[in-house]
């Protein structure tokens, strides 16, 4: 697949602090949901793009992870700009960063993230751990950002599907049909020459013209 050949484009952006488990959540939804197109990793960012296909629609969904020490704002802010989705993540068995869950989230509010979910992460560390971060706090947290809460083991458990599930089918179902360019502005979803260039999508946009003739 060229470049552009894709229906839809959109990004995730993975956030929280150092060893909360972002690259194994990264990983994870990237081994199981698609087959890797590009990835590349520096200090300052892990990303991996993926192409996925849905029904009849081909996806290229873009991970950008930003390590927990990455501190310089504007490298920061640029990789935020134009996600569809924030991840923010803490690691349930470490109350400081369920604490530092609030700044990630303040650093990233100018981008506008339109799609944004609160994870607690390592669930598995949850019984043997003193002061662990309980379901209903991390709740509290969520709600007050207007966030879904998930509870993960990112090495690997089915409740990783959950967090897939709803962030595509969110996205997806916030796409209107027939998707204008204007119509997706704010959304961070990109439109592929395999949209633009059927016969398909031409004669839908045909028909839209027509109303206002
Ligand atoms: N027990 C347990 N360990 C986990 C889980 N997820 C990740 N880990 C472990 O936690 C450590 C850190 O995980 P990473 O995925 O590298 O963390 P990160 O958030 O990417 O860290 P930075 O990139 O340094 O910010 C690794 O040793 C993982 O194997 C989990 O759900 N449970
Ligand atoms: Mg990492």
């Amino acid at each position: 697949m060229d470049n552009e050949d894709y229906h839809f484009k959109f990004r995730f952006v993975i956030l929280g602090d150092k060893s909360v488990g972002k690259t194994s959540l990264l990983e994870s939804i990237t081994q199981n949901y698609g087959k890797i197109m590009e990835q590349e990793q520096s200090d300052e960012l892990n990303m991996k793009t993926v192409g996925y296909m849905d029904v009849d629609k081909l996806f290229k969904i873009a991970y950008w992870e930003i390590p927990g020490q990455q501190r310089n704002q504007d490298y920061f802010y640029r990789y935020c700009l134009g996600s569809s989705a924030a991840i923010y993540m803490f690691d349930v068995s470490r109350r400081q960063t369920f604490e530092r869950i609030e700044t990630w989230i303040q650093e990233s509010e100018k981008c506008e993230i339109p799609v944004r979910i609160l994870i607690g992460n390592k669930v598995d560390l949850y019984a043997n751990t003193k002061g662990a971060v309980s379901k209903s706090e991390a709740v509290g947290l969520a709600k007050k950002y207007g966030m879904e809460y998930f509870e993960t083991c990112s090495i690997g458990d089915t409740s990783i599907s959950l967090v897939y599930d709803y962030l595509f089918t969110t996205i997806v179902d916030s796409i209107p049909n027939p998707p204008t360019p204007q119509s997706l502005v704010g959304k961070g979803i990109l439109l592929g020459k395999r949209l633009l260039n059927s016969s398909k999508y031409q004669l839908a946009l045909c028909d839209i013209a027509s109303l206002y003739e």
